[in-house]
């Protein structure tokens, strides 16, 4: 089945909000439901929905979101219901919030171990007893209704929809303007500088996301934006009025720009903002700096998020291991994966690197964080590395106060 993605809100920046539950619980019906359009085919047919559907969706008070339909939680159909199931798992991780639609018997024993696992991750769900218009909980149900904030409602008939929007709405109002890229860090009619490298790993003709969500969002804050080159970047600040209250720098050029800009004006990378934004920055701070805890023989685990990014190939596949080689002097043993994929299984890793993240969305992000924590593995960031690799790690804005 085609996966739609209709507007231009980069789907790293949207809200993701997966439907999970058993086969025929009505999860594409609930989807057509919400979104008010014929997204996801419905039939009696256990097992219809075979690969996940995504619907890039405006909601009146969340905004941008993307709505994943999923295969049942239940496919036992052969090989290819297992991997169908860990098809939705891994559709699950990237989840913002989850809607668990459990269908005409009640919650099944795979509701309860998702119910489980979304409990230890910490992560924002809403169980939807669907078919009201046939179904009438018992008491264990009703328990289960109360006890996990649920709702009733009908796919076919609408019922109790409009009480499932707001409660969606409610908890998704939890991730807007929680943890902002640079809101925090600027006042209105502050100047930020954003120093870009232009060199021939830069894409042609345009700047890359991160550069562009920054921009975005110094606007939002009404403060004044310049964009400058690395080489170029003593000239501008010489040009400014005041000192900038911000410079954010690609993590490239952080090595250079740190020895260069005066130590009264704070300085931070766009990698570390986005570490700051879409995880717990503190976890991988601590593991930035377990970094000169690492042994020979320890595997590291470099997740990068998408595969077709030149310069950041250059970086996860090149930079950050001779990083950590020259940094700790050590024999180490390196493994990639790429995009949405990432082991289930951490246990044997010493370290995990996520890149900057700009193509996840920060339900991703979070998830993987949390799966190093639960694992007991240390995780950090590229931006992170890079800057404890030159010796600028705490020189970094975003690293004191505001977290
Ligand atoms: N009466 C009633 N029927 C419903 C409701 N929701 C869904 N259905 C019907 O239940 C059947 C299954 O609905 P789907 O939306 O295809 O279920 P699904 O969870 O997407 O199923 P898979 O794709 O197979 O995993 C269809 O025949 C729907 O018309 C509801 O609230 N009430
Ligand atoms: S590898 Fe990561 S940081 Fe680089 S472009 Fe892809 S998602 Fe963004
Ligand atoms: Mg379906």
């Amino acid at each position: 089945m085609a996966t739609e993605i209709n507007s231009t809100t980069a789907s790293g920046m949207r809200l993701a909000i997966v439907l999970a539950g058993n086969r025929n619980a009505g999860k594409s019906a609930l989807l057509n439901r919400l979104t008010g359009q014929e997204v996801s085919i419905v039939s009696e047919r256990a097992g219809t929905t075979t690969d996940a559907v995504a619907k890039a969706f405006e909601l009146p008070q969340a905004g941008a979101v993307c709505f994943y339909d999923t295969a049942g939680l239940d496919d036992d159909e052969g090989k290819l219901g297992g991997q169908r199931v860990c098809a939705t798992q891994k559709v699950l991780r990237r989840a913002d919030v989850v809607l668990l639609v459990i269908g005409r018997g009640g919650v099944t024993p795979e509701d309860m171990r998702l119910i489980a696992k979304l409990e230890r991750r910490h992560a924002q769900f809403i169980p939807v007893f669907n078919f009201c218009d046939e179904y009438e909980p018992d008491e264990y149900n009703r328990g289960l209704l109360k006890t996990y904030g649920g709702v009733e409602v009908s796919a076919k008939t609408g019922a109790g929809i409009d009480l499932l929007r707001q409660k969606l709405e409610e908890k998704l109002k939890l991730f807007i303007n929680d943890k902002p890229l640079i809101a925090d860090l600027i006042r209105p009619g502050e100047t930020v500088v954003l120093v870009a490298p232009v060199d021939s790993e830069a894409p042609k003709g345009r700047l890359i996301t991160p550069q562009v969500q920054v921009l975005r969002e110094a606007l939002d804050a009404n403060a004044v934006a310049v964009v400058t080159r690395d080489a170029d970047m003593q000239k501008t600040l010489g040009k400014l009025a005041a000192k900038p209250a911000l410079v954010i720098t690609d993590s490239q050029a952080v090595k250079q720009v740190a020895a260069t800009l005066p130590d009264d004006v704070p300085l931070t990378t766009f990698s570390i903002l986005f570490a700051r934004h879409k995880g717990d920055f503190k976890l991988q701070l601590d593991g930035a700096n377990a970094i000169d805890q690492l042994r020979d023989g320890d595997k590291i685990l470099i997740a990068e998020g998408c595969s077709h990014h030149i310069s950041c190939d250059d970086i996860g596949r090149v930079k950050i291991p001779n990083i950590l080689l020259n940094h700790t002097g050590k024999k180490l043993e390196f493994v990639w994966t790429s995009g949405y994929d990432f082991p289930q299984e951490l246990s044997g890793y010493a370290l995990v690197l996520l890149c900057g993240g700009c193509m996840l969305n920060r339900g991703e992000i979070r998830q993987r964080i949390e799966m190093c924590r639960e694992a007991g593995v240390a995780v950090t960031n590229y931006g992170m590395v890079i800057a404890k690799g030159v010796g600028v790690l705490s020189r970094l804005k975003g690293l004191k106060g505001k977290i």
